[in-house]
């Protein structure tokens, strides 16, 4: 297993522990999952070999500039990977809102929509408001559904099975309804052999609406899904076991066997091996096409692209330091909280207070404005010696109450002991 949080087993465990009873069948699969996933071997690209990751993602990042139109493959493996250079994120977020804005959507097939919606999302964009009248979402569901009507028509989506499974992801992790995409899906994965990029992509697709189900405690439909998956799992691994798989399935494949448990005798396959042949093909520069990097490093991370939706999305991080060197006894303390997203600065001071009560006690009292901040630290603010707690973004005052400020993420926010 990779070193990457495994999907199947942490979802499933509050589960058991809420209802007590389940399908026997989904109980036996939970046990082997997750006794499964702890047996198998690590498999983390090893410390010497790090700098040929580092390497990798940094000519990728450098490409940025150059590709027209914009690669939403690069930006999903900048965010899975964590950038070291937030400006090729913003510049790649803005070439994608861009081409949009510019070309429309009617032109792009459904599979490119769900890249863009996935890119979005590994940024924390909305990709349903990427304009006030711009929702990739809506567009997604209708490109989507013309994919399945062509496939009930034809016999075969309009554009290809590897888009659809790109659609059902996109929309699955946007939390859109997509149970009939996924039955689709799974139909023709139990009756095809779907090539390995295309089975890989397809349990990408199917983990997250199984995933989705269990938590909406909808057990019956998840039979067919499940076989589906077991399926595709048997197929991928056996593709990679006899290197059969080509070097460019290897990514999605890894991520695939990432996010479904490895539970079946799976011979002599190694994922070390495996990851040890990848590191040498990237040593003499297989990968030095960014978009084929940009599909390997997630595996070589420990992610997979049901990691786009970060939980960081949903909170914002600040450094909250309190100084005072006005009157004895000095202090100057730093802390960093996270809040959730859109919380006013009170809710700082009280995580702040929470994680150590030692330093970060504060007082306040209601006044006409809202509540005033009177002390901290044990430090009181005075009248007759006009002294108050000032606080500062950075080094710009606010101008507004600790009860109504929203903090941005990355924000420094100082209070320091002042005189009026
Ligand atoms: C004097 C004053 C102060 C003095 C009060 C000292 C005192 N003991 O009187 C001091 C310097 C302490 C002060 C501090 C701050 N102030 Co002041 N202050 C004023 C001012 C000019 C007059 C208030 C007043 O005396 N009203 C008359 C008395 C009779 O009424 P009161 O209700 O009893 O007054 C109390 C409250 O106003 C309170 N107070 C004063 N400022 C603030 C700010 C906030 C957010 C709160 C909750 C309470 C509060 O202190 C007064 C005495 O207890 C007002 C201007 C205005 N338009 O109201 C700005 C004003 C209220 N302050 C403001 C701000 C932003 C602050 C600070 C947040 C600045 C900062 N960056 O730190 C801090 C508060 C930080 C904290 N500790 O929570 C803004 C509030 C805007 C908003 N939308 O919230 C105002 C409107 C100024 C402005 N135009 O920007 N302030
Ligand atoms: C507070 O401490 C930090 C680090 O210890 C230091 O960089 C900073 O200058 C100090 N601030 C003041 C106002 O002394
Ligand atoms: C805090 O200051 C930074 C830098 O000046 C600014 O970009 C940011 O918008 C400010 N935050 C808020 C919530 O006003």
């Amino acid at each position: 297993m990779l070193s990457g949080t495994p999907q199947f087993c942490p979802q499933q465990e509050p589960l058991l522990r809420r209802k007590g009873r389940m399908f026997p069948w989904a109980l036996a699969v939970l046990c082997a999952l997750c006794t499964a996933t702890s047996a198998t071997e690590k498999c983390i690209v090893p410390a010497d070999q790090q700098s040929l990751v580092t390497e990798l993602q940094r000519r990728m990042e450098s490409s940025v500039v150059l590709q027209s139109p914009p690669n939403p493959s690069i930006l999903i493996a900048l965010n899975l990977a964590g950038t070291q250079d937030g400006t090729k994120e913003k510049l790649l977020v803005q070439q994608i809102k861009d081409r949009v804005i510019k070309e429309g959507t009617a032109e792009m097939t459904s599979g490119e929509v769900a890249l863009y919606v996935l890119a979005l999302l590994s940024s924390c964009e909305d990709p349903k408001r990427v304009t006030a009248d711009i929702n990739l979402v809506e567009v997604l569901k209708l490109k989507t559904k013309e994919e399945l009507t062509y496939l009930s028509d034809h016999g075969t989506p309009k554009t290809t099975f590897y888009q659809l499974s790109l659609d059902t992801l996109a929309l699955c992790l946007e939390g859109a309804n997509v149970k009939e995409a996924a039955l689709s899906l799974t139909k023709e994965a139990l009756a095809k052999d779907f090539f390995v990029d295309t089975g890989a992509m397809a349990t990408l697709a199917l983990t997250c609406v199984h995933n989705g189900l269990v938590k909406a405690e909808q057990y019956r439909i998840l039979e067919p899904i499940h076989e589906a998956l077991d399926k595709l799992r048997e197929q991928i691994l056996r593709a990679v076991e006899t290197n059969t798989a080509n070097i460019y399935s290897i990514g999605l494949a890894l991520q695939a066997l990432n996010v479904t448990p490895v539970s079946y005798p799976s011979g002599d396959w190694s994922c070390s091996q495996t990851l040890a042949k990848v590191l040498t093909e990237i040593s003499q520069g297989a990968f030095d096409n960014p978009m084929a990097a940009a599909q390997i490093l997630p595996s070589l991370v420990g992610k997979t692209y049901l990691n786009v939706i970060r939980l960081s999305c949903l909170t914002v991080m600040v450094e909250y330091t309190i100084i005072n060197h006005l009157r004895g006894p000095y202090f100057n303390h730093t802390i960093r909280v996270s809040v959730p997203k859109g919380s006013v600065l009170l809710s700082v001071l009280q995580a702040a207070q929470q994680n150590n009560p030692q330093d970060f006690s504060y007082e306040t009292k209601q006044t006409s404005w809202g509540l005033m901040v009177v002390s901290i630290n044990s430090r009181a603010a005075n009248s007759n010696d006009k002294t108050y707690w000032q606080f500062f973004n950075g080094t710009k005052a606010l101008e507004q109450g600790v009860d109504s400020y929203v903090p941005s993420n990355n924000e420094h926010i100082k209070a320091i002991f002042s005189t009026y």
